[in-house]
């Protein structure tokens, strides 16, 4: 049975058992993509932004080889506070476990421990995706084959605008997956609430998601949706100061020879530096917002067949 690998809190356990909304929390936010302490007060708020809206957050990474899904608080310092956790995805996601190693998941490993513990809607606050240059370097996140393949609705701000964006929705559409943004035509870019790029879809309220993923199941289709929430107005970084930053960031990466699994990492921090914390702060206000909504859906979810 799948969830026997799983050290299931007993607060989402109760939860999963009781058919209340859970939503799936990825960790790697927390180990590689903020600094501390803001990375663990940024994982508190994301749980409470998912209680306010009547749903229970289960935080997943790996500790001592446990893949947790649900972290105490202890836990969540100690995984903040951590500089040697693994970054994993779908293809080093075992090697932890073998290891008994401490590790914190991408959206593509999250995708596969909500499956297995029954979770199907995840908040993030962005995705990996297509790299700029990928022509190149061939850098192409795992998230991508993950949304194809898994069946876990993704609540995300946009692909980040670290990536390039019209080949991400590219390689999304041949890979099938549904591309929603929430209450406008645009697809947000992460900290910019416009990318200038038409949204596939589009969905105004959660009722509509939950129509529309009724129907998918009604068609058995298998995979992951992805559903863009654009940052609140209040909290966004207009695209065209964003993209000074994400420029003259990536030509400093290059210069320095980043390459691989690192470069979301040293992106995303780089942009802090530069923007001299203001983007840290978009990101929290982004992933709190997506955590919300996540919690809406999964709480309409829990009332119907899809569940
Ligand atoms: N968004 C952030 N910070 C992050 C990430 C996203 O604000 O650290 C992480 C997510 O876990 C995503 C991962 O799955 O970066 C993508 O990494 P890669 O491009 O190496 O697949
Ligand atoms: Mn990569």
């Amino acid at each position: 049975m799948s969830q026997a690998i799983l050290t299931i809190s007993p607060e989402v356990k109760a939860a999963l058992n009781n058919r209340q909304g859970v939503v799936a929390l990825e960790s790697t936010i927390i180990t590689h993509g903020m600094p501390y302490p803001e990375n663990r007060d940024t994982a508190l708020g994301v749980e409470q932004a998912v209680r306010d809206s009547g749903a229970i957050p289960a935080t997943i990474a790996i500790i001592d080889g446990q893949i947790m899904v649900g972290l105490d608080e202890q836990q969540l310092e100690t995984l903040a506070t951590s500089s040697n956790a693994m970054k994993l995805s779908r293809a080093d996601l075992a090697m932890a476990l073998a290891r008994k190693a401490m590790g914190s998941t991408t959206v593509a490993a999250t995708m596969i421990i909500a499956h297995l513990a029954g979770i199907k809607v995840f908040a993030t606050g962005g995705i990996g995706g297509v790299h700029q240059g990928a022509e190149l370097s061939f850098d192409i996140s795992a998230d991508l084959q993950e949304l194809g393949r898994t069946p876990v609705s993704v609540i995300c701000a946009g692909a980040k605008a670290i990536l390039d964006i019209p080949k991400t929705l590219e390689v999304l559409e041949t890979l099938g997956v549904p591309v929603l943004a929430y209450g406008q035509d645009e697809v947000p870019a992460f900290w910019s609430r416009s990318s200038g790029l038409a949204a596939p879809l589009r969905a105004d309220t959660v009722a509509q998601i939950v129509d529309f993923m009724q129907a998918r199941e009604s068609l058995q289709l298998d995979g992951g949706v992805l559903i863009t929430n654009p940052v609140p107005a209040e909290a966004e970084i207009p695209q065209a100061e964003m993209q000074t930053y994400i420029a003259q960031a990536i030509k400093e990466s290059q210069a320095a020879g980043i390459s691989g699994k690192a470069v979301t990492p040293w992106l995303l921090g780089r942009i802090v530096e530069i923007t001299e914390g203001r983007s840290l702060v978009t990101n929290q206000a982004l992933i709190v917002n997506n955590a919300r909504l996540a919690g809406e859906l999964a709480v309409s979810l829990s009332g119907t067949a899809t569940n």
